[in-house]
């Protein structure tokens, strides 16, 4: 099978696309209305890459909703029950944002700029329809806009390294998840101590998408030393990492604290955050599922199916894998599973292949690694 994606403004391309096909990218994902390199053609090479040299990531579908003027610390706040008031400029958070029912509808990572600017750098749903509509309804004096920025991601044991090789030894001092502003020749960025994986690393905002080719070869020269090469967000690493990914491993009724995210959660914000009130009741009642590990009895890789498998108790359903991959640090099939309340780390189950065959499995606790 093979097929082409259809050209339209609605799937846009990345700054970094030409660098991306240049380097040999296979695959893409559609992410926030844009194509998001999911594969070079050797999976297993981009994962050793990451866990054990480094790597760069087209990631500027992690897009960013800038919103700023005098309520925008207001509008913030109310977007996420997060308490973000000993928050500080220069920082980073993860927040998880809510629905009015709980539900979590993106996990963006939160950036201040200053007071009255903040960046939501975001998972793959529509937080500019939904920040708008919420800052017009609530009547906030704010500007939102996705402003023209495009985040590649440095991961990996070297990262900092090529990012010190290529900006300076002063970002060395960068702590994790804190951001500066940095500039390379006429190239302008912002520079984090962040990114989707547990390896270690750095993600520069680009700030001019005209320059996206020249910044992507600049990174592959500082990183020619360390033998980087071009990956993607990794889908066996964030299993192992146990990093969620929003829209995969949640669904239309999945809650924070139900992922693991009840760190990102303060019940006692004010009572007009979004959601905050349904979360309170959630928290009292007690949650019905949670998020756990599993591990796959099988002394060969699995395939990967893009169709969940259940996970099943003799004739009872508890829930379903959202996904899995075969560990080679662990050697072993590994997952990550929504499943009943009921079922608890260690218990055996049974899972329920799309095709109707089953196999043995145990549940664990997370993260795996
Ligand atoms: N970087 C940036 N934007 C992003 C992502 C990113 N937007 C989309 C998506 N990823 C958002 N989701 C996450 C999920 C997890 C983490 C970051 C973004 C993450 N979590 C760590 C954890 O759970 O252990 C650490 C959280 C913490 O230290 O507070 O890193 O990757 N720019």
């Amino acid at each position: 099978m093979s097929f082409n994606i259809s050209e339209s403004p609605r799937v846009r391309r990345s700054p970094f696309f030409d660098s991306t096909i240049e380097d040999g990218v296979v695959s893409f994902l559609p992410y926030n209305k844009m194509l998001l390199p999911t594969g070079y053609g050797d999976p297993r090479a981009e994962y050793e890459r990451l866990i054990k040299g480094v790597a760069m990531w087209d990631v500027a579908a992690q897009r960013q909703i800038q919103i700023s003027g005098p309520d925008a610390c207001k509008l913030v706040q109310v977007l996420t029950p997060r308490k973000l008031d000993q928050m500080t400029p220069g920082v980073g958070w993860y927040t998880a944002i809510c629905n009015h029912a709980g539900t979590i509808i993106n996990d963006p990572v939160l950036l201040k700029h200053a007071e009255d600017k903040y960046w939501f750098s975001i998972a793959d749903s529509d937080m500019l329809l939904w920040s708008r509509a919420i800052a017009h309804e609530r009547g906030f004096n704010v500007t939102i806009c996705e402003p023209d920025v495009s985040p590649l991601a440095i991961q990996g044991p070297y990262a900092e390294d090529v990012v010190a090789a290529l900006l300076g030894e002063e970002i060395r001092s960068i702590r994790h998840f804190r951001f500066e502003y940095g500039e390379l020749d006429t190239i302008p960025m912002i520079v984090a101590r962040s990114g989707w994986s547990k390896q270690g690393g750095f993600e520069l905002y680009l700030m001019n998408s005209a320059k996206g080719s020249e910044l992507w070869q600049r990174v592959k020269q500082a990183g020619k030393p360390f033998d980087i090469g071009p990956g993607c967000p990794n889908p066996t690493e964030r299993i192992e990492s146990g990093l969620l990914s929003y829209g995969g491993d949640t669904d239309d009724e999945t809650n924070p604290f139900e992922v693991r995210l009840e760190r990102y959660i303060h019940l006692d914000v004010p009572d007009d955050v979004i959601g905050v009130q349904a979360l309170r009741k959630i928290y009292a009642d007690g949650v019905r599922r949670h998020q756990l590990g599993i591990f796959i009895n099988s002394d060969k890789p699995l395939g990967y199916s893009n169709q969940y498998s259940q996970v099943i108790a003799g004739s009872e359903v508890l829930g379903k894998i959202t996904a899995q991959s075969w560990s080679p640090r662990l050697k072993k099939n590994i997952g990550l599973c929504l499943v009943s309340i009921e079922a608890q780390p260690g218990d055996d189950v049974m899972i329920k292949l799309h095709n109707g065959y089953h196999l043995e499995a145990q549940l664990t606790v997370l993260p795996f690694l």
